[in-house]
């Protein structure tokens, strides 16, 4: 036989042999599974709601959208509206906590008074889930932004944040990285009852570029888990700077396997529990922006905090829409911060506090994100 007949009877099975070895990325593929549980949630959401009648209806239903996906004029929309939070005067006692000053602030001092109680326990997922939702609200009803809040999907950009949409510092942005400062030393911070310490990433500094530079916004609150802490133990005037410090180190840990993981979860003890364990997909989105997100309390003054958050309740819902009947109602957890100190389990009828911001709410009453004061899906 010829040799070039034996090539051609031959490359057939050489590319079978090659299509047998070519391994797919398991990251490709868990971002793809991801996307079809997405999928199958918003198919079961808007069919659950066709027919009914009540308040949430599929004209009425807000589409959240990742960051990525929107317009720049979109985009440029929801930073106008951050900005007028940011420039109106807020609610909050001075008593309470002397350093507020905005409507933002408002925002930031109801998460610095709960903190004690809505991290790494039973009431984590419900109260950011209304936190997020009376934010967007604000920014909806007081500043008059039409859209949704946006999420920002870390999975996308899990290998170097400094490549994702939402930091790349143009004027529809939420700003860029800060600054580069050399010959930093580490910080420990207290997190949830333990101290971990940072290593200096790829900022440190002020925000560089965007709309959230230090002459376009300035933040009030805190320190309180860094040292030194600011005034009044954090709670006076203590006006400065957005920094940030993106950190690979703390993105890689949001690759999509680890959202699969987190959606292959059996019931919400397991699905809660991963969020914060070491490496969870929780701790490493505020961990990879770095500086101001490390102080759990005053967080929400990166306004990064509200499309991190709404992209871990964007999978709540996904997890929550593989078995409806099961999952709508299931509650993890005590009511005390990491169980610190020891507490009792929340129930369906445990209610959380929102300070100035709303009426305390059940737990029972924020599960379903179609019902009571929701009205949303992810997209
Ligand atoms: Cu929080």
């Amino acid at each position: 036989m010829k040799l070039i007949t034996l090539l051609v009877l031959c490359l057939p099975l050489l590319g079978l042999a090659s299509d047998q070895h070519a391994s797919v990325d398991p990251e490709v593929q868990a971002a793809k599974d991801v996307l079809q549980l997405q999928k199958q949630y918003q198919d079961n959401l808007r069919a659950s709601i066709r027919r009914r009648r009540t308040v949430c209806n599929p004209k009425n239903l807000l589409h959240r959208r990742e960051w990525g996906s929107l317009s720049e004029p979109e985009r440029e929309d929801y930073v106008n509206a951050v900005h007028c939070l940011a420039n109106k005067t807020g609610q909050t006692s001075q008593t309470d906590i002397p350093g507020a000053r905005t409507r933002y602030d408002d925002f930031v001092g109801c998460h610095l008074q709960q903190s004690p109680f809505v991290h790494a326990d039973g009431l984590f997922l419900s109260y950011h889930r209304h936190f997020v939702r009376l934010y967007e609200n604000a920014l909806r009803t007081e500043c008059g932004y039409q859209g949704a809040q946006s999420y920002w999907d870390w999975g996308l950009t899990y290998e170097d944040p400094r490549n994702a949409t939402v930091f790349d510092g143009s004027p529809w942005s939420l700003g860029s990285n800060g600054l580069y400062v050399p010959d930093r030393d580490p910080v420990t911070i207290n997190v949830f009852g333990q101290n971990l310490t940072f290593q200096p990433a790829t900022g440190g500094g002020c925000v560089a570029s965007g709309p959230f530079t230090p002459d376009k916004y300035v933040i009030h609150l805190g320190p309180i888990a860094g040292s030194p802490q600011g005034p009044q133990g954090g709670l006076g005037y203590n006006p400065r700077c957005l920094t940030r410090d993106l950190d690979p180190a703390f993105s890689r840990d949001t690759h999509p396997t680890n959202v699969s993981w987190e959606l292959a979860c059996a019931d919400v003890a397991c699905f809660n529990q991963l969020l914060d364990a070491p490496g969870g997909i929780h701790t490493s989105g505020h961990f990879q922006v770095g500086t101001i997100t490390l102080d759990v309390l005053v967080s929400p003054s990166d306004p990064i905090f509200w499309l991190h958050h709404a992209q871990i309740d964007r999978l709540y819902p996904i997890w929550q829409g593989q078995d409806l009947r099961t999952r709508l109602n299931q509650v993890y957890g005590t009511v005390t911060t990491a169980n610190i100190p020891p507490s009792e389990n929340a129930t369906l009828d445990t209610t959380i506090s929102f300070g100035v911001l709303d009426s305390p709410k059940a737990i029972r009453d924020v599960l379903s994100t179609v019902d009571g004061d929701n009205c949303y899906i992810y997209e």
